[in-house]
Protein backbone atom coordinates (compact mmCIF):
# COMPACT_ATOMS: atom_id res chain seq x y z
CA UNK A 1 0.00 0.00 0.00
CA UNK A 2 2.74 2.34 1.07
CA UNK A 3 4.76 1.39 -1.98
CA UNK A 4 1.77 2.06 -4.27
CA UNK A 5 1.02 5.52 -2.87
CA UNK A 6 4.69 6.50 -3.23
CA UNK A 7 4.61 5.51 -6.85
CA UNK A 8 1.33 7.31 -7.43
CA UNK A 9 2.76 10.40 -5.79
CA UNK A 10 5.80 10.33 -8.05
CA UNK A 11 3.58 9.93 -11.09
CA UNK A 12 1.42 12.85 -10.02
CA UNK A 13 4.45 15.04 -9.50
CA UNK A 14 5.79 14.16 -12.94
CA UNK A 15 2.39 14.86 -14.50
CA UNK A 16 2.06 18.24 -12.83
CA UNK A 17 5.58 19.18 -13.94
CA UNK A 18 4.56 18.45 -17.50
CA UNK A 19 1.38 20.55 -17.41
CA UNK A 20 3.45 23.67 -17.00
CA UNK A 21 1.83 24.86 -13.78
CA UNK A 22 4.63 23.42 -11.66
CA UNK A 23 7.40 24.54 -14.01
CA UNK A 24 9.91 27.03 -12.67
CA UNK A 25 7.66 29.97 -13.38
CA UNK A 26 8.22 33.65 -12.79
CA UNK A 27 5.01 35.43 -11.89
CA UNK A 28 5.08 39.14 -12.69
CA UNK A 29 2.85 41.51 -10.73
CA UNK A 30 0.92 44.21 -12.55
CA UNK A 31 -1.16 47.01 -11.05
CA UNK A 32 -4.27 48.79 -12.28
CA UNK A 33 -6.49 51.31 -10.53
CA UNK A 34 -9.58 50.10 -12.42
CA UNK A 35 -11.92 47.24 -11.48
CA UNK A 36 -11.83 43.76 -12.94
CA UNK A 37 -13.37 43.71 -16.41
CA UNK A 38 -12.23 47.26 -17.31
CA UNK A 39 -10.60 47.33 -20.79
CA UNK A 40 -7.08 48.05 -19.48
CA UNK A 41 -7.31 45.25 -16.88
CA UNK A 42 -8.50 42.81 -19.53
CA UNK A 43 -5.80 43.90 -21.98
CA UNK A 44 -3.02 43.24 -19.46
CA UNK A 45 -4.57 39.86 -18.62
CA UNK A 46 -4.56 39.07 -22.34
CA UNK A 47 -0.90 40.17 -22.54
CA UNK A 48 -0.20 37.74 -19.67
CA UNK A 49 -1.94 34.86 -21.46
CA UNK A 50 0.07 35.49 -24.61
CA UNK A 51 3.33 35.68 -22.67
CA UNK A 52 2.53 32.47 -20.81
CA UNK A 53 1.66 30.65 -24.01
CA UNK A 54 4.65 31.93 -25.98
CA UNK A 55 7.18 31.21 -23.20
CA UNK A 56 5.72 27.73 -22.61
CA UNK A 57 4.64 28.77 -19.13
CA UNK A 58 7.98 30.18 -17.95
CA UNK A 59 6.36 33.57 -17.31
CA UNK A 60 2.91 34.48 -16.06
CA UNK A 61 1.27 37.79 -15.12
CA UNK A 62 -0.97 38.46 -12.16
CA UNK A 63 -3.08 41.61 -12.43
CA UNK A 64 -3.89 43.40 -9.16
CA UNK A 65 -6.88 45.48 -10.23
CA UNK A 66 -9.02 47.96 -8.24
CA UNK A 67 -5.98 49.78 -6.79
CA UNK A 68 -5.19 46.77 -4.56
CA UNK A 69 -1.52 47.80 -4.62
CA UNK A 70 -2.25 51.49 -4.07
CA UNK A 71 -3.06 54.68 -5.95
CA UNK A 72 -1.32 55.40 -9.25
CA UNK A 73 1.44 57.65 -7.89
CA UNK A 74 2.46 54.98 -5.37
CA UNK A 75 2.37 52.13 -7.85
CA UNK A 76 4.54 54.16 -10.23
CA UNK A 77 7.20 54.26 -7.49
CA UNK A 78 6.73 50.50 -6.97
CA UNK A 79 7.34 49.67 -10.62
CA UNK A 80 10.28 52.06 -10.89
CA UNK A 81 11.98 50.45 -7.88
CA UNK A 82 11.10 46.90 -8.95
CA UNK A 83 8.71 46.04 -6.09
CA UNK A 84 6.29 45.16 -8.91
CA UNK A 85 7.36 44.38 -12.47
CA UNK A 86 4.46 45.83 -14.49
CA UNK A 87 1.97 48.69 -14.27
CA UNK A 88 -0.83 50.16 -16.36
CA UNK A 89 -1.32 53.85 -15.64
CA UNK A 90 -2.23 57.15 -17.21
CA UNK A 91 0.67 59.14 -18.66
CA UNK A 92 -0.34 62.31 -16.79
CA UNK A 93 1.35 61.33 -13.49
CA UNK A 94 4.60 60.96 -15.49
CA UNK A 95 4.54 64.58 -16.69
CA UNK A 96 6.99 65.64 -13.97
CA UNK A 97 9.47 62.77 -14.53
CA UNK A 98 9.31 61.94 -18.25
CA UNK A 99 9.03 65.34 -19.93
CA UNK A 100 8.06 63.92 -23.34
CA UNK A 101 4.76 62.70 -21.82
CA UNK A 102 3.73 66.36 -21.46
CA UNK A 103 3.07 66.58 -25.20
CA UNK A 104 0.25 63.97 -25.47
CA UNK A 105 -1.19 65.39 -22.22
CA UNK A 106 -1.58 68.89 -23.71
CA UNK A 107 -5.16 70.04 -24.12
CA UNK A 108 -6.41 69.77 -27.69
CA UNK A 109 -3.04 68.65 -29.07
CA UNK A 110 -4.81 65.83 -30.91
CA UNK A 111 -7.52 66.69 -33.43
CA UNK A 112 -9.22 63.30 -33.01
CA UNK A 113 -8.65 59.80 -31.66
CA UNK A 114 -7.59 58.84 -35.15
CA UNK A 115 -4.90 61.56 -35.11
CA UNK A 116 -3.74 60.33 -31.69
CA UNK A 117 -3.44 56.75 -33.01
CA UNK A 118 -1.42 57.87 -36.04
CA UNK A 119 0.97 59.81 -33.78
CA UNK A 120 1.35 57.26 -31.00
CA UNK A 121 1.59 54.23 -33.34
CA UNK A 122 4.40 55.89 -35.32
CA UNK A 123 7.87 57.37 -34.81
CA UNK A 124 6.66 59.98 -32.29
CA UNK A 125 5.15 57.25 -30.14
CA UNK A 126 8.48 55.41 -30.27
CA UNK A 127 10.31 58.57 -29.18
CA UNK A 128 7.94 58.96 -26.21
CA UNK A 129 8.34 55.27 -25.32
CA UNK A 130 12.14 55.57 -25.36
CA UNK A 131 11.94 58.55 -22.98
CA UNK A 132 10.72 56.22 -20.20
CA UNK A 133 14.05 54.35 -20.07
CA UNK A 134 16.02 56.91 -18.00
CA UNK A 135 13.16 56.68 -15.46
CA UNK A 136 13.93 52.96 -15.10
CA UNK A 137 11.00 51.80 -17.21
CA UNK A 138 10.30 50.16 -20.54
CA UNK A 139 7.06 51.46 -22.07
CA UNK A 140 5.54 48.34 -23.65
CA UNK A 141 2.30 49.77 -25.03
CA UNK A 142 -0.08 52.70 -25.22
CA UNK A 143 -3.74 51.92 -24.61
CA UNK A 144 -6.83 53.97 -25.48
CA UNK A 145 -8.44 56.18 -22.85
CA UNK A 146 -10.80 58.10 -25.14
CA UNK A 147 -11.11 61.77 -24.27
CA UNK A 148 -11.37 63.46 -20.89
CA UNK A 149 -14.15 65.96 -20.17
CA UNK A 150 -15.36 67.90 -17.13
CA UNK A 151 -18.31 66.89 -14.97
CA UNK A 152 -19.73 68.54 -11.89
CA UNK A 153 -22.59 68.51 -9.41
CA UNK A 154 -23.43 72.23 -9.58
CA UNK A 155 -24.51 73.25 -13.08
CA UNK A 156 -24.44 72.43 -16.79
CA UNK A 157 -21.41 73.77 -18.67
CA UNK A 158 -22.09 75.28 -22.08
CA UNK A 159 -19.14 77.63 -22.40
CA UNK A 160 -15.87 78.53 -20.68
CA UNK A 161 -17.73 81.25 -18.73
CA UNK A 162 -19.74 78.54 -16.94
CA UNK A 163 -16.52 77.05 -15.54
CA UNK A 164 -15.78 80.15 -13.46
CA UNK A 165 -15.18 79.46 -9.78
CA UNK A 166 -15.92 75.73 -9.90
CA UNK A 167 -13.58 73.37 -8.10
CA UNK A 168 -12.40 70.28 -9.98
CA UNK A 169 -10.30 67.32 -9.01
CA UNK A 170 -7.64 66.79 -11.64
CA UNK A 171 -5.23 63.95 -12.24
CA UNK A 172 -1.84 64.60 -10.60
CA UNK A 173 -0.08 66.74 -13.21
CA UNK A 174 0.76 70.46 -13.42
CA UNK A 175 -0.56 70.57 -16.98
CA UNK A 176 -4.03 69.72 -15.71
CA UNK A 177 -3.79 72.21 -12.83
CA UNK A 178 -2.84 75.01 -15.23
CA UNK A 179 -5.47 73.97 -17.76
CA UNK A 180 -8.23 74.34 -15.17
CA UNK A 181 -6.83 77.69 -14.01
CA UNK A 182 -6.80 78.90 -17.63
CA UNK A 183 -10.54 78.14 -17.74
CA UNK A 184 -11.20 80.31 -14.68
CA UNK A 185 -11.84 77.34 -12.37
CA UNK A 186 -9.85 75.83 -9.48
CA UNK A 187 -7.98 72.55 -9.59
CA UNK A 188 -7.24 70.16 -6.75
CA UNK A 189 -5.02 67.23 -7.69
CA UNK A 190 -5.95 64.17 -5.63
CA UNK A 191 -5.78 60.37 -5.95
CA UNK A 192 -8.53 58.76 -8.02
CA UNK A 193 -9.88 56.72 -5.13
CA UNK A 194 -10.74 59.85 -3.12
CA UNK A 195 -12.77 61.63 -5.80
CA UNK A 196 -16.21 60.10 -5.19
CA UNK A 197 -16.43 61.13 -1.55
CA UNK A 198 -14.81 64.52 -2.23
CA UNK A 199 -17.63 65.30 -4.69
CA UNK A 200 -20.28 63.80 -2.45
CA UNK A 201 -19.22 65.87 0.57
CA UNK A 202 -18.80 69.02 -1.54
CA UNK A 203 -15.03 69.42 -1.07
CA UNK A 204 -15.00 69.73 -4.87
CA UNK A 205 -17.74 70.33 -7.45
CA UNK A 206 -16.53 67.70 -9.87
CA UNK A 207 -13.71 66.10 -11.79
CA UNK A 208 -12.72 65.21 -15.35
CA UNK A 209 -12.49 61.86 -17.06
CA UNK A 210 -13.74 59.61 -19.86
CA UNK A 211 -17.12 57.77 -19.88
CA UNK A 212 -15.82 54.38 -18.68
CA UNK A 213 -14.12 55.95 -15.63
CA UNK A 214 -17.07 58.27 -14.91
CA UNK A 215 -19.22 55.14 -14.95
CA UNK A 216 -17.11 52.52 -13.14
CA UNK A 217 -15.88 54.90 -10.40
CA UNK A 218 -19.57 55.86 -9.98
CA UNK A 219 -18.83 59.59 -10.22
CA UNK A 220 -22.03 59.93 -12.30
CA UNK A 221 -24.02 59.27 -9.14
CA UNK A 222 -22.70 62.44 -7.49
CA UNK A 223 -21.88 64.73 -10.46
CA UNK A 224 -24.64 64.64 -13.06
CA UNK A 225 -23.59 67.49 -15.38
CA UNK A 226 -21.18 66.06 -17.95
CA UNK A 227 -19.84 68.57 -20.50
CA UNK A 228 -18.32 66.94 -23.53
CA UNK A 229 -15.46 69.43 -23.95
CA UNK A 230 -12.94 66.61 -24.69
CA UNK A 231 -9.95 68.57 -23.45
CA UNK A 232 -7.43 65.73 -23.75
CA UNK A 233 -7.11 62.52 -25.75
CA UNK A 234 -4.33 61.18 -23.56
CA UNK A 235 -3.55 57.47 -23.92
CA UNK A 236 -2.60 55.16 -21.08
CA UNK A 237 0.81 53.53 -20.81
CA UNK A 238 1.72 49.95 -19.88
CA UNK A 239 5.21 49.89 -18.37
CA UNK A 240 7.71 47.32 -17.17
CA UNK A 241 10.54 47.74 -14.68
CA UNK A 242 13.65 48.13 -16.85
CA UNK A 243 15.91 45.89 -14.75
CA UNK A 244 13.30 43.11 -14.95
CA UNK A 245 13.03 43.58 -18.72
CA UNK A 246 16.83 43.60 -19.14
CA UNK A 247 17.04 40.26 -17.31
CA UNK A 248 14.97 38.57 -20.04
CA UNK A 249 16.75 36.81 -22.90
CA UNK A 250 16.55 38.69 -26.23
CA UNK A 251 14.03 36.06 -27.41
CA UNK A 252 11.82 36.61 -24.38
CA UNK A 253 12.12 40.40 -24.74
CA UNK A 254 10.79 40.03 -28.28
CA UNK A 255 7.94 37.85 -26.98
CA UNK A 256 7.00 40.47 -24.34
CA UNK A 257 7.08 43.29 -26.90
CA UNK A 258 4.98 41.39 -29.42
CA UNK A 259 2.46 40.31 -26.77
CA UNK A 260 2.12 43.96 -25.67
CA UNK A 261 1.59 44.99 -29.28
CA UNK A 262 -1.05 42.28 -29.73
CA UNK A 263 -2.82 43.41 -26.56
CA UNK A 264 -3.26 46.92 -28.01
CA UNK A 265 -5.63 45.73 -30.74
CA UNK A 266 -7.62 43.82 -28.14
CA UNK A 267 -7.77 46.83 -25.79
CA UNK A 268 -8.99 49.17 -28.55
CA UNK A 269 -11.87 46.86 -29.35
CA UNK A 270 -12.82 46.53 -25.69
CA UNK A 271 -12.45 50.28 -25.22
CA UNK A 272 -14.83 51.23 -28.02
CA UNK A 273 -17.47 48.84 -26.70
CA UNK A 274 -17.06 49.98 -23.09
CA UNK A 275 -17.29 53.67 -24.01
CA UNK A 276 -20.63 53.15 -25.76
CA UNK A 277 -21.93 50.96 -22.91
CA UNK A 278 -20.87 53.41 -20.19
CA UNK A 279 -22.32 56.40 -22.01
CA UNK A 280 -25.76 54.78 -22.30
CA UNK A 281 -25.59 53.58 -18.72
CA UNK A 282 -24.85 57.02 -17.23
CA UNK A 283 -27.46 58.69 -19.44
CA UNK A 284 -30.07 56.17 -18.34
CA UNK A 285 -29.06 56.93 -14.75
CA UNK A 286 -29.76 60.64 -15.23
CA UNK A 287 -26.45 62.17 -16.31
CA UNK A 288 -27.07 65.24 -18.48
CA UNK A 289 -24.53 65.59 -21.29
CA UNK A 290 -23.92 69.02 -22.81
CA UNK A 291 -21.75 69.85 -25.83
CA UNK A 292 -20.09 73.13 -24.89
CA UNK A 293 -18.59 75.59 -27.34
CA UNK A 294 -15.28 73.78 -27.85
CA UNK A 295 -13.50 76.61 -29.66
CA UNK A 296 -13.73 78.72 -26.51
CA UNK A 297 -11.95 75.96 -24.56
CA UNK A 298 -9.30 75.58 -27.27
CA UNK A 299 -8.62 79.34 -27.36
CA UNK A 300 -8.24 79.47 -23.57
CA UNK A 301 -5.34 76.96 -23.64
CA UNK A 302 -2.67 79.32 -25.02
CA UNK A 303 -1.10 80.05 -21.59
CA UNK A 304 -0.75 76.32 -20.89
CA UNK A 305 1.31 75.85 -24.07
CA UNK A 306 3.32 79.01 -23.38
CA UNK A 307 4.22 77.91 -19.86
CA UNK A 308 4.98 74.23 -20.48
CA UNK A 309 6.39 74.16 -24.01
CA UNK A 310 9.64 76.12 -23.68
CA UNK A 311 12.14 73.26 -23.97
CA UNK A 312 13.35 72.84 -27.62
CA UNK A 313 12.76 69.07 -27.54
CA UNK A 314 9.13 69.60 -26.55
CA UNK A 315 8.65 72.46 -29.03
CA UNK A 316 9.80 70.21 -31.84
CA UNK A 317 7.63 67.36 -30.59
CA UNK A 318 4.53 69.60 -30.57
CA UNK A 319 5.28 70.69 -34.15
CA UNK A 320 5.83 67.08 -35.21
CA UNK A 321 2.52 66.01 -33.66
CA UNK A 322 0.65 68.87 -35.32
CA UNK A 323 2.21 67.98 -38.69
CA UNK A 324 0.85 64.41 -38.62
CA UNK A 325 -2.16 64.29 -40.92
C1 LIG B 1 -8.49 57.19 -15.84
C2 LIG B 1 -7.22 56.42 -16.08
C3 LIG B 1 -6.64 55.97 -14.78
C4 LIG B 1 -6.49 57.13 -13.80
C5 LIG B 1 -7.74 57.95 -13.72
C6 LIG B 1 -7.56 59.23 -12.90
O1 LIG B 1 -9.02 57.63 -17.07
O2 LIG B 1 -7.51 55.27 -16.85
O3 LIG B 1 -5.41 55.32 -15.02
O4 LIG B 1 -5.39 57.92 -14.19
O5 LIG B 1 -8.21 58.30 -15.02
O6 LIG B 1 -8.15 60.24 -13.27
O7 LIG B 1 -6.85 59.19 -11.89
Amino acid sequence: MLHFSKLAGAALLAASLMTGTALAQTVLKSSDTHPDGYPTVEAVKYFGELVKERTAGRYAVEVYHSAQLGEEKDTIEQVRSGVIELNRVSMAPFNGTVKETIVPALPYIFRSEDHMHKVMDGAIGDQIKAAFEPAGLVALAFYDAGSRSFYNKSKPINSVADMKGLKFRVIQSDIFVDMVAALGANATPMPYGEVYSAIETGVIDGAENNFPSYDTAKHFEVAKNFSLDEHTILPEVFVMNKAAFDKLTPEDQAIFKQAAKDSVAKQRELWAAKTAESRSKVEAAGAAITSPDKQGFIDAMKPVYEKHITDPVLKKLVEDVQAVQ
